[in-house]
């Protein structure tokens, strides 16, 4: 049978171990800030991630985040839509080469979900709504996109970098 100071050792240790998983499992938090300059605007249509000669100062739409990066591990995005009157959604997209385009659907004017990495989304949030997203994240390079129609070309993008 143990000793009491043996039981206590062993109790602490324990103690200690449970911290150090909670610690390494708490989620980094990203805020992310889905904006518009409203729906009379005109769209551009040539913004997408990875065209040669971007100029994003251009977008009428983004994705604007409090921390462009985070340590691998789990992600939560805590996504508000502050747009007055558009709907709009975020889509976590791995980037298997960064130095690629997106596969992209132009008949639908939307990047091809399945084909492109989707790792999680929060889907069509109405104007002046919240929501949310956990998610475990490798090392590597992602795009954060908006997929309703239109609106990744129109520059509703940015990019979000997982490091090890
Ligand atoms: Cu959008």
């Amino acid at each position: 049978m143990k000793s009491l100071r043996q039981l206590t050792a062993v109790l602490t240790v324990g103690l200690a171990l449970a911290l150090v998983a909670e610690v390494a499992s708490a989620a980094t938090v990203i805020h992310v800030d889905l904006w518009d300059k409203g729906a009379d605007m005109e769209m551009p249509t040539n913004l997408k991630y990875a065209t040669p000669g971007l100029d994003m100062s251009k977008a009428t739409m983004g994705i604007k985040l409090d921390s462009a990066s985070a340590p691998a591990g789990v992600v939560t995005f805590k996504v508000t839509n502050s747009s007055k009157d558009t709907i709009h959604e975020m889509i976590v997209m791995y980037l298997a080469d960064p130095s690629k385009p997106l596969p992209y659907v132009d008949s639908e004017e939307r990047v091809d979900e399945d084909k492109a990495g989707d790792k999680g989304e929060v889907s069509e949030l109405d104007p002046g709504a919240s929501g949310s997203l956990t998610v475990p994240l490798q090392p590597g390079k992602y795009l954060l996109i908006c997929n309703v129609p239109g609106h990744y070309a129109a520059g509703m993008w940015t990019e979000f970098e997982v490091t090890k």
